[in-house]
């Protein structure tokens, strides 16, 4: 059993295991890298290189690799009780504890807390839960959700539904109903020509409210959206965009999903989000970063609201997962939240990493290939482009920003490549030290892209 080479691992890989989200046709030619090892903000692959991780994985390993804290609050907890069910009222120590710990982070009106593993559940449950309330309040008519194009939301069929991935519902027609989408609030890819910011920033919140009136506000359960779009392509909305959507849910009085899998524990340089900006969401999903990434777990906080409204009824809400509040996934959770609160690392991306990687970023906005670079926190993008005044992209979208993954790859360097854009979301542990590294090896990875399709730029 225990075939440990290199080539044998990526030979096994390709005969057993179907990655998600993958061309397996090019897999099997090429194979897989191998990842053997992370400590601090760098992982080592098989052949013994070391990659500084500017995607804390998958935009959750917030503390970095290797915390010895979160093995060793795994292992007490695993010791004590592995696991017990929340079902049937029963409950443990560390779900409490986490809960409580949450509800004092997140944003005012925030009590109570619905657990699962993943993002796609926590999302799966919020939907269920908005339409649960509306019916609770005697309006089983709002079922629908208003979400926005190309945002990520998971890959279940009610998530992936939300989302708005259009090869997603290609794939899986018809998707689940009751989801509408509108223009995300993308201005660098969505403006019209001459259109400042802040003028498109208020279309595109206002696509949101012809949407309500399209569909009559009387069926409407939610606006669901990330502060910032993530997967979708570290979409930052202009900042007219958030204060005119808040007008509009409470103008027709329809509740608010902020989903937070990738915005949520320090990544804008708050605890959440909603924070950031100021909005007041009813219901916030969370995930990932939650535990740094080091087991898996989920929830939605759910505002006092909805929760009263629950509390309210002598019925049960029927829904539910066998690992809702996992005691070792809580106990985890809770060591991972000590270490961003005990080592400042929110208030360092506030005032210290979150400016030097915009400070960074400014350095390329001069580059043949970058149309614009733009970021909160420390979320990140640069855009690839084939010319930098008309923002034309270049022919077979994705294709360059794939060139450019790979160099940075080669360099030591991960970087991840939505379409043509190259998005960062770091370790929020990275120091001077890994900005300075990062914005050598960005210069010399954008040189190098520049090198293949220099024959395709517009100068
Ligand atoms: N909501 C948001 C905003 C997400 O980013 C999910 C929900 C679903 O979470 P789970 O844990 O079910 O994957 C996500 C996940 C990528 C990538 O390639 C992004 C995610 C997941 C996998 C890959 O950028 N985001």
């Amino acid at each position: 059993m225990a075939t440990t080479t290199p080539t044998a691992l990526r030979d096994l890989d390709a005969c057993h295991h179907l990655h998600p989200f993958t061309n397996h046709k090019s897999l099997r030619a090429d194979g897989s890298r191998v990842i053997v090892k992370g400590e601090g903000c760098y992982l080592w692959d098989e052949d013994g290189n070391r990659i500084l991780d500017g995607m804390a994985g998958l935009w959750n390993v917030n503390i970095g690799y290797g915390r010895r804290e979160l093995a060793d609050a795994a292992h007490r907890q695993m010791s004590e009780l592995p696991f017990y069910n929340t079902f049937f009222k029963t409950t443990h120590p560390p779900v409490v504890q986490l809960s409580q710990r949450l509800a004092h982070l997140a944003p005012d009106g925030f009590n109570q807390v619905f657990y699962g593993s993943s993002g796609s559940e926590s999302v799966d449950t919020a939907i269920r839960l908005l339409r649960h309330y509306w019916a609770l309040r005697g309006e089983p008519a709002r079922q629908i959700i208003i979400s926005r194009r190309a945002a990520y939301h998971g890959s279940t069929i009610a998530a992936a539904s939300m989302g708005g991935i259009k090869t997603m519902h290609e794939q899986s027609y018809p998707v689940y109903p009751g989801f509408r989408h509108v223009i995300p609030p993308y201005w660098f890819g969505e403006a019209e020509a001459g259109e400042s910011p802040a003028d498109f920033g208020l279309r595109a919140a206002r696509a949101i409210e012809e949407e309500i009136l399209a569909v009559g506000p009387e069926n409407v359960a939610a606006v669901a959206a990330e502060p910032i779009m993530g997967a979708g392509g570290v979409k930052i909305p202009p900042p007219s965009y958030w204060p005119e959507v808040q007008r509009i849910v409470d103008k027709y009085g329809v509740l608010l999903l902020a989903d937070e899998v990738i915005t949520a524990f320090g990544r804008l340089g708050n605890w959440f989000a909603a924070q950031h900006y100021g909005i007041r969401p009813h219901l916030i999903t969370f995930a990932k970063a939650v535990t740094s990434g080091y087991i898996p777990l989920s929830g939605v906080l759910v505002h006092d609201r909805i929760a009263t409204e629950l509390a309210a009824h002598d019925d049960d809400f029927h829904h539910g997962y066998t690992y809702s509040g996992h005691p070792v996934a809580c106990a985890v959770a809770i060591a991972n939240l000590d270490i961003i609160d005990s080592e400042g690392l929110i208030e360092r991306v506030a005032t210290q990493t979150g400016p030097a990687l915009a400070e960074m970023l400014q350095s390329f906005a001069d580059h043949p290939l970058v149309g614009e670079v733009r970021s909160r926190g420390l979320l990140a993008a640069i855009e690839l482009v084939a010319d930098k005044s008309s923002r034309r992209r270049f022919a077979g979208e994705g294709r360059v920003g794939l060139v450019c993954r790979e160099h940075a790859f080669r360099e030591g360097l991960i970087m991840r490549a939505v379409g043509d854009t190259m998005v960062l979301s770091p370790p929020l542990i990275w120091t001077q030290s890994q900005l300075h590294e990062a914005r050598e090896k960005i210069r010399r990875v954008l040189d190098l892209t520049l090198a293949d399709v220099a024959g395709e730029i517009s100068s």
